[in-house]
């Protein structure tokens, strides 16, 4: 009765983690201990973002972040509830949050040894009219014992010991990857755990979907703007891509991964690097998608091997199906090329 046994032998995100743990002998259980924090600052914000509208959380806070966005209360109360969530855990030394302009240095007595850069509700001016937002973090090793610095969060993507998003949607999904593979993991509300529900994740080698803001395409570069052509008028007589856009990177990710096809946030005039963040929005996906069967590229470089020089540092971004990206990267490598 193999169907009996996936019922009654549930495989919590708990669970599975210790089970990767027993894979590392050395380990004390700080990862675990680490990633059961973040798990409780899930469920939290995944019930205000399913309360919002009923407890009237949302409107403005009056505030606004580094990004100059005006603040919702929700972004506000993610932020609250990850960064306690994160230091009582004991076991971080530096946060890097999307709603603070500069990073945050546990107090020496509840230090522990990672690094979490984090967006605690990523695509919250979607939240008014009921679209998927998420929490995105990556995990860094802190690079040396001593005092902890910003060094130890300026570190490349391929530094990562773990990354993942939760997406607050129809149903609530934590994605996580711990450097072996991709696993999905379904809120029971009824139980209050995460249910593994996608195990091994692969991301298609080719997809049918392309997903980019078209209203920016005055301002894209020459290679974006040849690839996306080519996605809407293939020359090879194969048929035009479907654009899927949703503006929500957590969303627009998700459906990538399990679909197949290709992300853009390109840089554009306006913005030379782009939009998105590369500590708590490229690094993450980024390292998903690698670890998926998938790559990311900024126009220049493989995603994961950037250095980052700020924390708040923007890069262009273009993850999804190995192939897909492939081509763009062929693009980019031809326009150097005549440069
Ligand atoms: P645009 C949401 O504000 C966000 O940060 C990402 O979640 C999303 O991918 C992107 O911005 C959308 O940006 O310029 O297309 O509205």
């Amino acid at each position: 009765h193999a169907a009996d046994a996936h019922r009654t032998d549930l495989m919590t995100i708990t669970r599975f983690v210790l089970n990767e743990q027993s894979k590392h002998p050395a380990s004390r259980g700080d990862f675990t201990i680490l990633l059961n924090h973040i798990v409780l600052g899930c469920k939290f914000v995944c019930s205000a973002v399913n309360k919002a509208g009923l407890a009237k959380l949302i409107g403005l806070a009056g505030e606004t972040n580094v990004q100059g966005e005006e603040q919702k209360k929700l972004d506000v109360l993610s932020n609250e509830v990850f960064i306690k969530a994160l230091v009582s855990s004991g076991r971080t030394c530096i946060l890097v949050s999307e709603e603070d302009d500069e990073a945050i240095f546990v107090e020496p007595g509840k230090r522990g040894k990672y690094c979490v850069v984090f967006d605690p509700l990523d695509g919250s001016s979607n939240i008014d009219c009921g679209v998927s937002i998420g929490t995105i973090f990556g995990i860094y090793m802190v690079k040396h014992g001593n005092e902890p610095t910003l060094d130890d969060v300026l570190q490349p993507g391929s530094n990562m010991v773990a990354a993942g998003y939760c997406m607050y949607g129809s149903s609530c999904m934590l994605v996580l990857s711990t450097g072996s593979g991709v696993n999905g993991f379904t809120l029971d509300p009824s139980l209050g755990e995460f249910i593994l529900t996608h195990p091994d994740i692969k991301i298609p080698k080719k997809g049918k979907i392309y997903s980019v803001n078209e209203g920016n395409a005055k301002n894209w570069d020459g290679p974006t703007a040849k690839y996306v052509e080519r996605c809407k008028f293939p020359k090879d007589g194969s048929s035009p891509k479907s654009l899927r856009y949703v503006g929500s990177m957590v969303a627009d990710v998700h459906r990538t991964l399990l679909y197949g096809g290709i992300f853009l946030y390109p840089a554009d005039k306006k913005s030379p690097n782009g939009k998105l963040r590369v500590l708590y929005e490229v690094f993450p996906m980024s390292f998903l998608m690698e670890q998926a069967g998938g790559q990311s590229f900024t126009g220049k470089q493989q995603a994961l091997h950037l250095v980052p020089e700020k924390i708040h540092q923007r890069s262009p971004i273009f993850l999804g199906s190995y192939d897909d990206v492939e081509e763009i990267k062929a693009l980019y490598a031809a326009e150097n090329a005549e440069a």
